[in-house]
């Protein structure tokens, strides 16, 4: 595995509206993972108003940290450093990797998700700690980014960065040792956790695959 600050395998990224929204059941769920295993959490609910993200930012934090456990904010640098977030991770329409590197200095992670081996590369020249790198499977919520970029881009993408790279899109346990073996450092994920009856024996089984 490629050693780095981003020292986790499993990435749990959040969608309420897997709990009809209801942010409540979101962070009773996020829990479970966490009892599960998981040490990194990724709060993105892009859709909610600043005020309101906020909040939910400072329960969150509140959350992980009980476990031991990474919070990163979606896009919103200023939200993270609010809470004392230990990152951001930013999408394509976020902030570059450097103004983000800037308003959050030098202690805090920066993420940035990719969908190309250029995008990769960008990235990491541009200070990222570590990537997501996708959509490698099918996934509903991604479908209008078009088609999967599929394993063999995962590895050779992996094979040409140095910076810990995360598969994402569609990834259930099945998948786990595919992406690793094409030399992924973790996976991240949305629904393959918190989809799941019983997230946290779901979780559990992931982390008994990717310790
Ligand atoms: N980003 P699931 S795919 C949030 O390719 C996200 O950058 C992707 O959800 C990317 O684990 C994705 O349920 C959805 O497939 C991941």
């Amino acid at each position: 595995m490629k050693r780095s600050r981003a020292d986790f395998r499993i990435y749990l990224i959040t969608d309420r509206k897997i709990f009809e929204g209801d942010t409540d059941a979101l962070l009773r769920g996020v829990e479970g993972a966490l009892e599960g295993g998981v040490k990194a959490v990724q709060l993105r609910e892009k859709d909610l108003e600043t005020r309101t993200l906020l909040a939910l930012a400072y329960r969150m934090r509140e959350l992980t940290a009980r476990y031991g456990a990474r919070l990163f904010i979606n896009d919103r640098a200023d939200i993270a450093v609010a809470v004392s977030a230990d990152g951001v991770h930013l999408g394509h329409t976020g902030i570059p990797v450097e103004a983000a590197r800037k308003v959050c200095g030098e202690k805090m992670l920066i993420g940035r998700s990719t969908h190309s081996l250029e995008e990769a590369r960008q990235a990491q020249e541009a200070g990222a700690d570590f990537i997501t790198f996708g959509p490698v499977f099918e996934t509903p919520s991604k479908r209008p980014y078009g088609e999967p970029v599929g394993v063999k881009l995962l590895r050779d993408t992996t094979e040409r960065i140095s910076i810990p790279v995360f598969a994402i899109g569609g990834i259930s346990r099945e998948k786990v040792q595919e992406v690793t073996e094409a030399g992924a450092s973790g996976i991240a994920l949305i629904s393959g956790i918190l989809a799941a009856g019983d997230i946290k024996s779901g979780t559990e089984n992931f982390v008994r695959t990717i310790p």
